[in-house]
Formats: C-alpha cells, sequence, structure tokens
C-alpha cells in the first residue's frame, strides 16, 4: 500500500510548503517528486493571502506532473478561493461599464487576494484552476476543500458534484458567482449538533467511512484560538478530521499528515487514522521528542 499524505490550505506560503513537503520526503531541495508512487493530497485554496500563491500554483503543477510520470498522484482539490481568483479574473474587465454589480473583484482582494497572482497567472494556469475536483475519494478516506453544505446542495454522487461545480465555473451571470462562492464561504457545519448526521450523509452520498476537510483553520474547530499548538483535529464522533493548519496566518504554522490508507483499518471505532503528523516547526525537537508523532 503506496503512502497517503495530505496538506491544508497553503494560501501562498511557498516557502513553508517546500519545507514541509522536504520533511516528509516528498519533494528534493530543487523541487523535484520524492514521493515516487505515493499520493499527495492538497486540500484547496492555494493561492491568496500569503506571499506567493502564484509561486505554489507552480509549484504544484511541476510535482503533478513529476508524480504522474513516477507513478504516484498529486490531486489539488478546488478551493473557495480558487472559485474566487476564477471570478475576480472574470469580473475584472467589466466593472467600469457596471458589469460587476456584486463587486465579486474587490470581495476576492477583500479576502487576500494578490495583484501579482492575478496579473502573471497564464490562460492555461487558469484553466488547470477551473479543472480542480471538487472531491477526491481515496480508499475510505473522502476529501472536500471546505465545512460546507455545498456539496450535499450540489448532488447526490461525487460525478454531479463536478458537473454542477463546473457549469458554475463556467457561468457567465455575476448572481450564479455570487451564490456559488456564498455556499462556499459556509464553514463549521460538522460542529453543530447535526454535524455527526451531516458528515454521515456526505460518506453516504460520496463514499468513504471518513471525512477530510480544510477551510476552516483546526484552531477555530477545537474552540481554542490562543494554542500555538496546532494539530490536525478529529470530531464529530471521530468521522471528520480538519486539517487547514492555518499556514499563511501564524509564523511556523503548518503541518502534514500521513493517513492509514489500508482498506478496512478505517472500522475500529476511535482509531483517527494518522500516521505521522510533520510539522514546520521545530518545536518537538526543542523538547527532545522525535520530529513526527505518531497516532
Ligand atoms: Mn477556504
Amino acid at each position: 500500500m503506496s503512502d497517503l499524505w495530505v496538506i491544508g490550505d497553503v494560501h501562498g506560503a511557498l516557502s513553508s510548503l517546500r519545507t514541509l513537503l522536504q520533511r516528509a520526503r516528498l519533494a528534493d531541495f530543487e523541487d523535484n517528486w520524492l514521493g515516487d508512487g505515493a499520493t499527495l493530497v492538497l486540500l484547496g485554496d492555494l493561492m491568496d493571502r500569503g506571499p506567493d500563491g502564484l509561486g505554489v500554483l507552480r509549484f504544484v503543477r511541476r510535482l503533478e506532473q513529476q508524480a504522474s510520470e513516477a507513478g504516484g498522484q498529486v490531486i489539488s482539490l478546488l478551493g473557495n478561493h480558487e472559485v474566487m481568483l476564477l471570478a475576480a479574473l472574470r469580473f475584472r474587465g467589466r466593472r467600469r461599464q457596471g458589469g460587476d454589480p456584486y463587486g465579486l473583484y474587490d470581495y476576492w482582494k477583500q479576502n487576500g487576494g494578490r495583484l501579482r497572482d492575478l496579473s502573471q497567472l497564464e490562460p492555461e494556469e487558469m484553466e488547470w484552476l477551473e479543472e480542480r475536483p471538487p472531491t477526491y475519494l481515496h480508499g475510505d478516506w473522502l476529501f472536500v476543500h471546505a465545512d460546507a453544505r455545498l456539496y450535499l446542495a450540489l448532488g447526490h454522487t461525487r460525478e454531479q458534484v463536478a458537473a454542477r461545480t463546473s457549469a458554475f465555473l463556467r457561468a457567465s451571470t455575476p448572481e450564479n458567482w455570487v451564490d456559488f462562492l456564498n455556499a462556499f464561504a459556509e464553514r463549521e457545519i460538522y460542529t453543530t449538533e447535526q454535524g455527526g448526521d451531516l458528515a454521515a450523509e456526505m460518506l453516504d452520498f460520496f463514499g468513504g467511512k471518513r471525512l477530510v476537510h480544510g477551510h476552516t483553520p483546526v484552531f477555530v474547530l477545537s474552540g481554542e484560538p490562543s494554542s500555538p499548538f496546532l494539530r490536525p483535529h478529529s470530531y464529530a464522533g471521530g468521522t471528520v478530521l480538519g486539517l487547514d493548519g492555518a499556514m499563511a496566518y501564524q509564523a511556523g504554522a503548518g503541518f502534514i499528515v500521513r493517513l492509514d490508507a489500508d482498506p478496512g483499518r478505517l472500522d475500529q471505532p476511535g482509531y483517527v487514522g494518522i500516521l505521522d503528523t510533520v510539522y514546520l516547526t521545530e518545536r518537538d525537537l526543542a523538547v527532545g521528542l522525535p520530529r513526527t508523532e505518531r497516532d
């Protein structure tokens, strides 16, 4: 069984991403894929907020290409920031003629949009953004970007969700884009009393035994905003795993996890399924512990 690695929202933190992938032995110091047949999942929101979203996009695409040549794979999901950036690109030129009545361009800028990313993005990179899958299923693990009801509203199979998402991304009316972005911006649906039921519904429709998401930083999910120790957050009866390590919000923040991809292992109640967590900072070394954590 080949390794399965997952990282949450990178948000333009290129040097943090490099360091984490090097420590996980998925990339070398020249940005080349080292993961052989491994799978690396990125949970969306590659760009905005941090200093070099375009650099992140180009690094991920390079690894995607190299991994596929090596028998591995890099899966980069659609996040709401990918959609915001596509909306900004689409409506930017129409602003002066009143063609952006809902301020989609400003919405992107106010949420950390970087003009350099927008202006230097190549047409084929825009196409790549439009093609990002909204969900990914790997064995018993179901991956999505957001802890939002969007996916359930879009369809009852992963194919329906993908088809309706790409229809929204082709839509020319700003109303469609606003609706889609508002639904995608929702968060924390699994922390409520109905959270377990919603997670069960997601897994029932789309497959898998555990739901993994980014989008909402782990300290928000855990209700410990003052904690400097950001770690994966397993909740909703152990069926949901939050992995947004707040990379662009907090210095030294960020982690990547290796998940247990052995079939049937997630049937064990109470088993979180994380084999390793690799952190960005050396805080674990400082207290004499190994750099990786094992469950
Ligand atoms: Mn997001």
